[in-house]
Parts: structure tokens; C-alpha cells; sequence
């Protein structure tokens, strides 16, 4: 069964705005201006943003699905940076039911490709895909090579290896790390198939950099972005994320 993704996309596109990192990286990651929710959920709205990306628990505080336009994604799964194992599990800490009830148009789920606990969560997903298609739910899958198994993270070969493994699991959208070119990109963008790639952020780096690498992974056949700390760390979210959106819909369609 195919699920329509028309309500996190925009022209087939996508821009989603990523905030788990409270979990993933702790409160390390954010400064006044960015700790509250309520902050990032005003920089979602008002960019040109097809999602915002939340845990259930800031989804519950702060996320009103009456009031509320920008689509939401809840993540269900996640875990904290202070568990130190080289091979991690991320457990699943939210239901399908849960996400529906917060408004969810889409659920995310984080897979560890490659590490010891990889079967716990392909098997984990497998549950979840099936029960979010039942619903017409989209599903998008971080799929994140990592483990004493996985020599380097940053690998083309294995990037490609994560964006066909999302395909084989029946993700709808796979978000996966770029590979730092146009050419080993495209053959990740390729190996997904029907499956969309979207690329993720990484750490705060200079716009300009962070801009010349979006136009690649455009050029590349990706349908867009999920991204956090490269927006709402900036010292202008909202020029940034107009930036990103010119190079996704083009300047006219913004
Ligand atoms: P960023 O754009 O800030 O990198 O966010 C993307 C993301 O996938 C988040 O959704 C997640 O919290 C974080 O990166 C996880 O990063 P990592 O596991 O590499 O520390």
C-alpha cells in the first residue's frame, strides 16, 4: 500500500524542521533563544516549513492540533547520549495511537543500521509501518549506520546501503546523512527508489557551506530536508529557512 504524503509535503517537496535533539544531544545543544518549544513551533509556522518534528512529550505540551497549521511528525522513538555504547538501541516510547491523538500527519523512527540491536528495531518498525499504513500514516525512517560494525558512518557505500535498507523496510521517506557529492549522492537517491530521501542537518555549520551542500543534495533527487540545529541555531531562522526553500520550490514559488 502506498500512503499519500501530501500533508508534509508541498509540490512533492519537503522541509521538515527537527527538534528531538533534547533527547538525542540534551539541552547542550540550545541557548535562550532556542530552549523553548513554543519558540521553534513560531519558526515552523512561520517559515516555509512542511513539518516540525517533535517527541510526544513537547507534542503534548506544546503542540495544539486545533490551533496548530504546520504539520506534525512525532518521533517514537529515542534515546539519550549518555548511554555510551558503541552499538546503540533506540526504544520505541511512543504508539501509533498516541501519535494520531497528538495530530500527528506523520511518524519518524530512528534506525541503527548496523549495530548489534539493529534486529530489535527493524523489527520494531516493521510493527509500526504496517499499523501507521493501515492508517494512511506516512512513515520516515533516520536511517543511521552506527556500531562497532560500521567502520565509518560518513561512508557513500554504506549511506546508499542505509536509503535501500529503508526501501526493503517500507519506508516512505528515508532520512539519511549526506555523502559530501553530488555524483555518490545521486546513487543513494537511487538506491531508496520509490522511496523519497530527505537529508539531515548535522551540526551548525557557516549558511553559505550549509546552502552550496542543500543545492547539491536538491540536484542530487532528494525531495528536501529534515533539518534542526542548522536553522534554529542561526541567528536568523527564518532567513535561513527562506534560503532553503528557494532552493527547493525555487524563488517564484516561495
Ligand atoms: P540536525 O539537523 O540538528 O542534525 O537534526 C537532525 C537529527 O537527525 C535530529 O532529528 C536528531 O536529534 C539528531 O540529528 C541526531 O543526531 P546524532 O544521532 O547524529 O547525534
Amino acid at each position: 500500500m502506498t500512503v499519500n504524503l501530501e500533508k508534509i509535503t508541498r509540490q512533492g517537496k519537503a522541509l521538515f524542521l527537527a527538534y528531538d535533539q533534547g533527547i538525542e544531544h540534551g539541552p547542550t545543544d540550545f541557548n535562550d533563544s532556542n530552549v523553548n518549544p513554543a519558540r521553534i513551533l513560531e519558526i515552523a509556522e512561520k517559515g516555509c516549513f512542511t513539518g516540525i518534528i517533535f517527541q510526544k512529550g513537547v507534542a503534548e505540551k506544546y503542540y495544539d492540533k486545533k490551533r496548530n497549521k504546520i504539520p506534525l511528525i512525532v518521533k517514537l522513538n529515542g534515546k539519550t547520549n549518555l548511554v555510551k555504547d558503541e552499538d546503540p538501541y533506540s526504544p520505541q516510547i511512543c504508539s501509533i495511537k498516541e501519535a494520531l491523538d497528538l495530530g500527528a500527519s506523520a511518524v519518524g523512527y530512528t534506525i541503527y543500521l548496523g549495530s548489534e540491536f539493529e534486529s530489535f528495531m527493524t523489527a520494531e518498525f516493521g510493527k509500526i509501518q504496517e499499523e501507521a499504513h493501515d492508517r494512511d500514516l506516512p512513515v520516515i525512517a533516520w536511517m543511521y549506520p552506527r556500531g562497532r560494525n560500521v567502520n565509518s558512518e560518513s561512508d557513500p557505500k554504506v549511506i546508499a546501503y542505509a536509503a535501500r535498507a529503508g526501501l526493503e523496510l517500507g519506508a516512505d521517506i528515508v532520512k539519511v546523512r549526506y555523502t559530501d557529492s553530488l555524483e555518490s549522492f545521486r546513487w543513494v537517491v537511487e538506491s531508496a527508489g520509490k522511496t523519497k530521501v530527505v537529508a539531515m542537518g548535522g551540526s551548525k555549520e557557516a549558511e553559505e557551506d550549509f546552502l552550496v551542500k542543500a543545492k547539491e543534495i536538491m540536484a542530487a533527487g532528494a525531495i528536501g530536508f529534515a533539518v534542526g540545529r542548522n536553522i534554529w541555531q542561526s541567528k536568523e531562522p527564518l532567513l535561513v529557512s527562506r534560503s532553503l526553500s528557494e532552493i527547493i520550490w525555487g524563488q517564484k514559488n516561495v
